[in-house]
C-alpha cells in the first residue's frame, strides 16, 4: 500500500490536488491534499470516492462492435487490433468517395489535462477533418470580459480573503466551485458581507447574507442600473476612472441615464430599493469583489451581460485594491504552450467548421457528415436540443465512434465503442481555470480493463492510416516533459521540479497583475471601438413562445453527464422541477405530480416541487441527468435550443421558456 498526488480531471474550476492511496495496483482511497492552496484537503461530495468511478463494475473494459439497432446498446467484444483496422478501414473509403471533411471529431472536456484534451486534435487537422468550434460551455463569459479587460489576467481567488464585499454571480458555488468557500468564510470572519445573485435562490445562496433574484438573461440592466447610481450617488472612483478608465463619461451621458432603479425593476425584477441598497454597497465597500459564474452568459445576450458586469469594478476603482476585483476564469492556461500537443499549425484553411451547440443541425440538415468520433463528451445527453441530436445519431450512413469509459447516452449510438483510461491510469499537465495552480499527474495505476487513453487512440490511429510521422511515436509523458518545459514562459517563473513532482504547484502573479492592463489603450476599455457596439448596452431578450422561463442549474450529485455512473449519487430525485407556489394553483398543481414540460423542440417530464426558491414564472431543475435515470428518457435538453451567443457563437442553455402540457 503507498499513497500518491493527481489531479482531480474534470471541469471544474478548482482542480483539486488529490491524494490517493494505492493497493495492489487498485485506487482504494482518494482524498483532498493539504498542500494544495485551493483544495486545502477537502473534496466535494463527488470525488470524495473517486474509486468507485475507477473501479465501477459499468467501466468499459474491451473495444466493442454494434450488433444490434443504432441506440439499442447491444454491443460484442472484439479487439483493439480489429477495432483500429475498421475504423481505418472505413475513414479511408469516406474519404475517397466523399473527402476528409465527411468526418467530425466531437470532444470536450471530460478530462481538462492539456495531453489527453487535446490528444486528438492535431490528428484530425492532420487528417484534414471537419474542424468543431469547441463553444458548449461560456465562451461568451470570456469574450464579455475580454470585452472590457483585454488579457489582463482575473483576480486570484484567495484575495478574496481581504475583500469587505463577496458577490457570488451566478455562481452555485457549493455545486460548482466548493473549495472558494473556504475564502468567502475567511473573509466572513473578518467582517465581510455575502451577496449572491441569481434567477432562484439555490443552496449558495442560502449562505449569503443577501440574495438578489433576477429575471433570466436581465443581469446586463441590473449592472446598468447599478452604475446609475453609483455615479447619481458620488459612490464612483472618479480619480480611477479618470486615470485607468476609457470611455466612463461616454457611458454615463449615453446610456446610464435611463436605468433609473424603478426602470431597472421593470426590466429585471429586482426591487427599485433592492437596487438601491445593492449599489450603496458597492459603492462603499473598501474592496468588493465579484466571482463571476457562467449562467448570466448563456443567453443571446451574454457576452454583452459579461462585458456590462465586468465595467463594474471600474466604476468603483475596486481593481488592484488589496481584496478587490472580479474573477471570470483563471488565466493558470497561459503557463504552458499548449500547441506542443494541440498542433494547430496543421489545420487546413477553408476546412468546414462545425459549432460542437449545432451538432444536432450538423447531423442532419444533410447527410456530408458520414462519420462521427466522438471522445472526452456525452453529446446525446448534454448538447442542445437532445431529440434533433438523437435524430442524427440514428442516422444508418453515420459511423459513429466513441472511445468512453462508461456505456453513456452516446456510446449506445455507437457503431464501434472504445475503452477509455480515468486520470488515474494514464500521464498529464493540469491547470485549474478558478485559481493558479498548475500540477502533474502521474499514472498512479495501470489500465483497467484493456483501457486506453485518448494519447494512445491517437497514436494507434496514426499507425493504423499507415502515418510514419515522429510525433505519434511519443509517450504521453514525453508530451508532459515538453509542456514542463514550457512552462519558462510564465513571467514570475515556475517551480519546475516541483510540477514534476506531481505536488501542485503555484503560479506567482506579478504584484500589479490587477493594476496593468492588457488592452490595446493600457486602459480599462468600458468604451471600445474594436466592437460594434463600442459603447455596451443592455439588450433585452426577444421572448419565445411559452408561458414559463426554463432555468436549469447545476446539480451537486454530479458535474455535466459525469457521475451519472454512480448509483448511490444519482439514485431518487432527478428531473425535479421548483415550481412557484402561485404558479402551482395557476396551473393546478400538487408536489410530487409528474408534469410534462414542452416547447417546439419536444418534450419532458419532471416531478413539481412546489417551492418559493423560484420566482412566479420560472421553473428551476437541477442537473443533466443521463437518459436512463430519468422517467421517459427525455432530459432537459429536449427543450434547449441550439441558438447561440452575440459574441464568442457559445450556448444558451438557459435561454429556454416552456409551456406545461395539459
Ligand atoms: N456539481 C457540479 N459542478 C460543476 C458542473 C456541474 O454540472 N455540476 N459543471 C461544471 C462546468 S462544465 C461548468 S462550465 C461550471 C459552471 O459553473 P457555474 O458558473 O456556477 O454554473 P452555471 O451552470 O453557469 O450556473 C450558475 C448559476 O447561474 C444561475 N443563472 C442562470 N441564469 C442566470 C441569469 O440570467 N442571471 C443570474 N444572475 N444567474 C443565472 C443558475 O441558476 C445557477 O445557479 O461548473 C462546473 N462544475
Ligand atoms: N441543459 C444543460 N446542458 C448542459 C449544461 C447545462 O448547464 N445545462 N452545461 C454545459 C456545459 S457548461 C458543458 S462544459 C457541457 C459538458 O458536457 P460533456 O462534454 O458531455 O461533459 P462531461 O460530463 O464533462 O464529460 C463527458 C464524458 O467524458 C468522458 N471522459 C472522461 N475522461 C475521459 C478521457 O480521458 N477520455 C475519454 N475518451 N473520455 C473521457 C466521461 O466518461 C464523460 O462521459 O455540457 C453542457 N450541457
Ligand atoms: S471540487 Fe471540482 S476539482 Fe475539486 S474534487 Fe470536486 S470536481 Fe474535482
Ligand atoms: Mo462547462
Amino acid at each position: 500500500m503507498h499513497t500518491c498526488t493527481s489531479v482531480c480531471p474534470y471541469d471544474c474550476p478548482d482542480a483539486c490536488g488529490l491524494i490517493v492511496t494505492v493497493d495492489g495496483g487498485k485506487a482504494v482511497r482518494v482524498a483532498g491534499d493539504p498542500a494544495h492552496p485551493f483544495t486545502r484537503g477537502t473534496l466535494c461530495p463527488k470525488m470524495a470516492h473517486y474509486e468507485r468511478t475507477v473501479h465501477s463494475p459499468r467501466r468499459l473494459t474491451t473495444p466493442l462492435r454494434r450488433t444490434g439497432p443504432k441506440g439499442s446498446g447491444q454491443f460484442e467484444p472484439i479487439s483493439w487490433d480489429e477495432a483500429l483496422t475498421d475504423i481505418a478501414a472505413k475513414w479511408q473509403k469516406i474519404i475517397a468517395e466523399k473527402g476528409p471533411q465527411a468526418i467530425l471529431p466531437y470532444s470536450y472536456a471530460g478530462t481538462m489535462g492539456i495531453v489527453q484534451h487535446d490528444a486528438l486534435h492535431g490528428f484530425f487537422y492532420r487528417l484534414g477533418a471537419s474542424e468543431l468550434d469547441r463553444t458548449i460551455c461560456a465562451p461568451a463569459k470570456g469574450r464579455g470580459f475580454k470585452d472590457v479587460m483585454g488579457s489582463t489576467l482575473p483576480t486570484a481567488p484567495q484575495a478574496a480573503q481581504n475583500s469587505d464585499m463577496i458577490i457570488l454571480w451566478s455562481l452555485h458555488m457549493l455545486a460548482t466551485d466548493i473549495h472558494f468557500q473556504h475564502d468567502v468564510a475567511a473573509a466572513k470572519k473578518k467582517g465581510a458581507v455575502i451577496w449572491c445573485i441569481d434567477t432562484y435562490r439555490n443552496r449558495t445562496a442560502d449562505t449569503a447574507d443577501h440574495f438578489i433574484a433576477v429575471r433570466p438573461g436581465t443581469d446586463g440592466a441590473l449592472a446598468l442600473g447599478l452604475m446609475h447610481v453609483l455615479d447619481r450617488d458620488g459612490l464612483t472612483d472618479k480619480a480611477f476612472l479618470k486615470e485607468k478608465v476609457l470611455g466612463w463619461e461616454k457611458l454615463k451621458e449615453k446610456i446610464l441615464p435611463k436605468y433609473t432603479p424603478a426602470e431597472t425593476e421593470r426590466l429585471t425584477g429586482v426591487p427599485a430599493a433592492d437596487v438601491v441598497a445593492f449599489a450603496h454597497a458597492y459603492g462603499k465597500a473598501r474592496a468588493p469583489f465579484i466571482r463571476l459564474g457562467s449562467g448570466q452568459s448563456r443567453y443571446r445576450n451574454g457576452a454583452t451581460t459579461t462585458r456590462l458586469i465586468t465595467c463594474l469594478p471600474a466604476a468603483v476603482g475596486a481593481w488592484g485594491k488589496a481584496g478587490g476585483g472580479l474573477l471570470t476564469s483563471a488565466g493558470a492556461s497561459k503557463a504552458y504552450h499548449k500547441e506542443i500537443v494541440t498542433h494547430s499549425d496543421w489545420k487546413r484553411p477553408g476546412t468546414r467548421v462545425v459549432n460542437m451547440c449545432r451538432l444536432g443541425e450538423a447531423l442532419t440538415q444533410d447527410d456530408s457528415i458520414r462519420s462521427l468520433f466522438v471522445y472526452s463528451s456525452n453529446p446525446a445527453c448534454t448538447a442542445p436540443d437532445q431529440n434533433q441530436v438523437l435524430r442524427g445519431l440514428m442516422r444508418d450512413n453515420l459511423f459513429t465512434i466513441v472511445h468512453e469509459r462508461f456505456m453513456t447516452d452516446t456510446a449506445r449510438y455507437a457503431d464501434i465503442v472504445l475503452p477509455a483510461t480515468t486520470s488515474l491510469e494514464h500521464d498529464d499537465a493540469y491547470y485549474s481555470y478558478g485559481n493558479y495552480t498548475i500540477q502533474c499527474g502521474w499514472a498512479a495505476i495501470p489500465p483497467v480493463g484493456q483501457s486506453r487513453s485518448n494519447w494512445d487512440v491517437a497514436c494507434g490511429l496514426a499507425r493504423a492510416l499507415g502515418w510514419d510521422e515522429d510525433f505519434y511515436k511519443q509517450s504521453a509523458k514525453d508530451l508532459v516533459e515538453q509542456l514542463i518545459a514550457s512552462t519558462v514562459k510564465w513571467p514570475c517563473g515556475v517551480d519546475q521540479d516541483c510540477l514534476r513532482s506531481g505536488r501542485p504547484t503555484p503560479l506567482t502573479l506579478p504584484d500589479d497583475y490587477n493594476q496593468v492592463y492588457a488592452t490595446k489603450s493600457g486602459k480599462i476599455e468600458i468604451y471600445n471601438d474594436a466592437l460594434t457596439p463600442a459603447l455596451p448596452d443592455y439588450k433585452p431578450l426577444e421572448e419565445d413562445k411559452g408561458e414559463l422561463a426554463f432555468i436549469n442549474s447545476p446539480d451537486m450529485r454530479i458535474l455535466d453527464s459525469s457521475f451519472n455512473e454512480r448509483d448511490e449519487l444519482t439514485n431518487n430525485r432527478t428531473m425535479v422541477l421548483f415550481v412557484h407556489p402561485d404558479d402551482a394553483k395557476r396551473f393546478d398543481l400538487h408536489d410530487g405530480q409528474t408534469v410534462t414540460l414542452q416547447n417546439e423542440r419536444g418534450e419532458a417530464d419532471f416531478t413539481v416541487e412546489i417551492s418559493d426558491r423560484t420566482a412566479p414564472g420560472h421553473v428551476v431543475s437541477e442537473g443533466v441527468w443521463w437518459r436512463e435515470r430519468i422517467k421517459g428518457a427525455h432530459s432537459v435538453n429536449v427543450l434547449t435550443s441550439q441558438r447561440l451567443t452575440d459574441e464568442g457563437a457559445g450556448s444558451t442553455f438557459y435561454d429556454v421558456r416552456v409551456d406545461i402540457k395539459k
